[in-house]
């Protein structure tokens, strides 16, 4: 009976988060234009808000956008990326913006991609029952056929990775020669430059002139881990597919050869000042788990699992040993949704020796991470609106609560408690922060396309300030953009200028949209329970791997 008060509280925790993400009240008709059959009404305002929260994933693609372009203000962009590239056939052509920049970040982006496809994984019914199963799959093919061209996936012996396009300060040092095409960089940083580039320009995608450099890595098992965990989850969702999947698996493994590789061992981002910034990485053994783990699943071979399981992996990544900041789920740490995705194969398959007392290690931190999301636990601490601080007390909070929204989401309904609706509480400033979802909802949203009206002409570098620092609303709505949300104090300004309130990101919407769509009732309750183990038929003990 303890125990199930416990899952209930979780499942309330979760629909008490979600609640304060969309806010409440809230009372609107759907007015998007369908674009698969939905077999029933929208059931409810989860299914609502999901449906908005996929439409930013279409704000965001990069590349030739095609017919499928649902977002009026969107045309084609980014069409020279990586042209300058000689190992890449096309360049780097596709992909996701990663926020309110025109950046191309590999490594949330591969992150972005593994969360919407084991939301998909785990809630293809609801999908399915709210008309977007066909929608997130093709989004998320859009994210995996990317990941593919930025390394040479048919080789088992991969050398490097093209880890970003476009960070923001550009230089021109010694051998570096800028161009508007492309170009590589060779070091160096300068913060506060004035020449154009990403971060100096505000213009839409479509007008972007400035250059686009690629960076590359000969190292960097977080970044690989994480493009290998992206791939195996995609590759379950496309396993109607064949052939596509197939390739994945194959661009799988390789990557993930390439994490494993001795020599290769040092954090991607390490002292490099065009990513330390932005997406540093802290430490890549939360990758080897949850990259291990979705091979898994997505091979069945338990040299994977056995890996995962390797107690020297759990010391590496200190899963049984965390601190509060290690309990937090995001684009950086993988460690809690990696001990869930193990928890699950102890739940649903109990595999027994070798694998057994490592998974229940597993189950029982991941039970005490839950526990710590509860308010009452004072793990965190909780601003007074009612939101929990996952972000030590810093900005741009919300992605991190939508995350662990859908962790606890997942948790109980792997173990099916009693669904007793949770608490209703509005937030202080009863408003949305999915932009386009409510009757109130950011309207300065700090996104360059989204600001810049599209009115044939063309803004160029400085041109587009203009807009960044109007006091006017965006002309374009970003549908279904998560802000970063509120400060502490539940103080939230509508400010285009300050990004720490209004940056929606890739990687937090993908939270945001697992989240939705474990929550929403539309095609019943409860997780796929069999589809993720349809590669997996048994398990055979093995000879455990080398140790990490
Ligand atoms: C820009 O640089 C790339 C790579 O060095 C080169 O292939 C291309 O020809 C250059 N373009 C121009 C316009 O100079
Ligand atoms: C990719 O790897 C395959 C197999 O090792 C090799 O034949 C091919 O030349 C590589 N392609 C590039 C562009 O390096
Ligand atoms: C990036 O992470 C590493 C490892 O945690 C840390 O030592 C480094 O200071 C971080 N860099 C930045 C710019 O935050
Ligand atoms: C399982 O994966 C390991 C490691 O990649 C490989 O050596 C082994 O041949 C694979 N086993 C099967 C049955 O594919
Ligand atoms: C757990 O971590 C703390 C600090 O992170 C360290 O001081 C302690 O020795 C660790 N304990 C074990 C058993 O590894
Ligand atoms: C997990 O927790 C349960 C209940 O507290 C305990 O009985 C069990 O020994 C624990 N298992 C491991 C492997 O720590
Ligand atoms: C909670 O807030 C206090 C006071 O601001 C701070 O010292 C502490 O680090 C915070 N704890 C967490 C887990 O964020
Ligand atoms: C954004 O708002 C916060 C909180 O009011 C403030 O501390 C910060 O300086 C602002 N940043 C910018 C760029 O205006
Ligand atoms: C909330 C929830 O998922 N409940 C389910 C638990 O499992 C039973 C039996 O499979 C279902 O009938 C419930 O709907």
């Amino acid at each position: 009976m303890r125990q199930q008060n416990k899952y209930l509280c979780i499942l309330k925790w979760a629909f008490l988060s979600i609640l304060i993400v969309i806010g409440l009240p809230i009372t609107e008709a759907n007015s998007e234009p369908k674009h698969e059959p939905s077999p029933h009404p929208l059931p409810d305002n989860y299914a609502a808000a999901l449906h908005k929260a996929l439409l930013f994933f279409d704000a965001q693609k990069s590349g030739k956008l095609g017919k499928n372009n649902r977002i009026p203000w969107r045309g084609d962009s980014g069409l020279q990326d990586g042209s300058g590239l000689t190992d890449v056939n096309g360049g780097l052509v596709g992909g996701y913006y990663d926020a309110g920049d025109n950046a191309k970040f590999h490594f949330p982006m591969a992150y972005s991609v593994t969360m919407l496809s084991w939301s998909v994984i785990e809630y293809k019914h609801k999908y399915r029952a709210n008309g977007e199963y066909n929608h997130v799959r093709d989004l998320i093919k859009w994210g995996a056929d990317y990941l593919l061209l930025t390394f040479n996936s048919s080789s088992p012996k991969i050398n490097q990775i093209y880890s970003q396009v476009c960070p923001y300060f550009t230089i021109i040092l010694n051998q570096c020669i800028v161009n508007n095409t492309n170009i590589r960089l060779v070091g160096g940083s300068r913060p506060g430059s004035t020449t154009p580039d990403d971060h100096f320009c505000w213009q839409r995608p479509e007008d972007m002139d400035y250059p686009r450099p690629v960076q590359t890595t000969t190292f960097g098992p977080d970044l690989a881990g994480e493009m290998a965990a992206a791939l195996a989850a995609t590759s379950i969702v496309f396993r109607d597919n064949h052939a596509y999947s197939k390739k994945l698996i194959k661009g799988a493994k390789n990557i993930f050869a390439f994490a494993r590789d001795p020599g290769r061992r040092a954090r991607y981002s390490r002292g490099n000042p065009f990513i330390e910034p932005y997406y540093n990485s802290t430490g890549y053994y939360d990758e080897y788990i949850w990259g291990a783990a979705w091979l898994f699943y997505a091979t069945g071979n338990s040299s994977y699992l056995s890996l995962a399981t390797n107690p020297g992996m759990a010391k590496n990544s200190r899963a049984f040993n965390m601190t509060s900041d290690l309990r937090v789920f995001s684009w950086d740490n993988k460690l809690p949704g990696a001990m869930l995705l193990l928890t699950r194969v102890g739940l649903f398959l109990k595999p027994g020796y070798p694998y057994e007392a490592m998974l229940n290690m597993h189950h029982n931190i991941t039970r005490l991470t839950m526990c710590s999301y509860l308010r009452s636990n004072k793990v965190f601490n909780w601003t007074r609106g009612g939101m929990v601080e996952l972000n030590r007390g810093r900005p741009q909070n919300l992605q991190y609560v939508a995350n662990a929204a859908f962790l606890a989401s997942v948790y109980a309904d792997y173990l099916n408690a009693t669904g007793i609706p949770g608490w209703f509480c509005a937030n202080p400033l009863k408003t949305s922060y999915v932009v386009g979802y409510g009757t109130k909802f950011p309207r300065h949203v700090h996104h360059r396309g989204a600001s810049i009206p599209r009115d044939k002409t063309r803004y160029s570098c400085r041109g587009g300030w203009r807009w960044r620092d109007a006091s006017t609303p965006n002309p374009n709505i970003v549908t279904g953009a998560m802000v970063a949300g509120p400060y502490p104090a539940d103080e939230f300004k509508d400010v285009r200028t300050n990004q720490t309130y209004t940056e929606p990101t890739l990687a937090g919407n993908a939270g945001l949209v697992a989240a939705l769509v474990s929550l929403t009732t539309g095609g019943g309750v409860g997780v796929d329970k069999n589809s993720i183990f349809a590669g997996v038929p048994l398990l055979y003990p093995t000879s455990p791997p080398p140790p990490p």
